[in-house]
């Protein structure tokens, strides 16, 4: 029974590895956009407090990263803490906010040797002051890592960061210093947060949850979106190869097609 468990896992082991030699040679997306859902829920299932998924999570994230960047991934965006996320216990709120000078105090060492570049995207200036140290911290330290970038939406909403570009273009406009015939889609993508990024090609959302909750509605018009009732505590090597199998077999099927204004 024992030696039978033992071979399925080799196998396991074995098909896992053959199939990123398999996605390798095909197009390796490269943004991929994460919303982390289902938390509370993992935790809920054993009993345990809110907190306790969020941690879990939390280590899922290096998880991800360390594979997304054996892959080649150019840009991993996750979608860590929401405008919306305040409404929740002041209590949850702080250890969240917690996360990300734990996270990066144990793991700055590998982003260095792994090449790996922290940025970020939202409102810092709402964020307490020892969550915004830590997360300048890192993005210091890594900030001439060439790899894979690790882009972390902390207090984001789309929806405010759409109101700040078009207030900053009807500024530009009133002062002469555009005109308004002017204004296109490069413009407006000029203005954006994710500017210097390249638009995500795959948008995950983990926990059954099907919707897009004012994450990226400009920078996603092109991506495929792929749920899954995975809770993210839950999710791994595994589910992110699943999703990108995805991607490049929805690609095959439809990327040559015309209409399909791609790129
Ligand atoms: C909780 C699942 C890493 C989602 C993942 C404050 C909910 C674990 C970070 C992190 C959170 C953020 C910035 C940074 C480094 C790490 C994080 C939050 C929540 C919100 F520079 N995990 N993580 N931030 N969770």
């Amino acid at each position: 029974m024992l030696k039978k468990l033992m071979r399925k896992k080799t196998t396991d082991i074995q098909s896992l590895n053959e199939r990123i030699e398999i996605v390798k040679k095909r197009q390796i997306p490269n943004h991929i956009a994460i919303i982390m859902d289902g938390n509370g829920r993992w935790a809920k299932q054993r009993k345990m407090p809110r907190i306790a998924g969020h941690h879990e999570g939390m280590k899922k994230v290096r998880q991800v990263t360390n594979f997304a960047n054996d892959l080649e991934v150019k840009v991993l965006t996750l979608y860590a803490f929401s405008t919306e996320n305040w409404k929740r216990p002041k209590i949850e709120v702080d250890f969240l906010m917690n996360l990300p000078g734990e996270f990066l105090n144990t793991y700055i060492p590998e982003l260095m040797e792994k090449d790996i570049k922290v940025e970020m995207i939202g409102n810092m200036d709402a964020l307490p002051a020892h969550t915004r140290n830590a997360i300048e911290k890192a993005m210091e330290i890594t900030k001439d890592n060439q790899g894979l970038i690790l882009n972390f939406a902390m207090n984001y909403g789309s929806r405010i960061e759409l109101v700040h570009v078009m207030k900053e273009l009807a500024h530009e406009v009133a002062e002469g210093r555009i005109e308004a015939n002017s204004i296109n889609e490069s413009v407006i993508n000029s203005k954006l947060m994710t500017a210097h990024l390249p638009e995500p090609d795959v948008l995950i959302r983990t926990s059954g949850e099907v919707r897009l909750s004012n994450f990226m509605l400009w920078q996603l018009a092109y991506a495929e979106f792929i749920f899954t009732e995975v809770l993210w505590p839950d999710y791994n090597e595994d589910c992110l190869l699943q999703a990108i199998e995805e991607f490049q077999n929805r690609d095959r099927r439809f990327g040559s097609l015309e209409g399909d204004q791609k790129g």
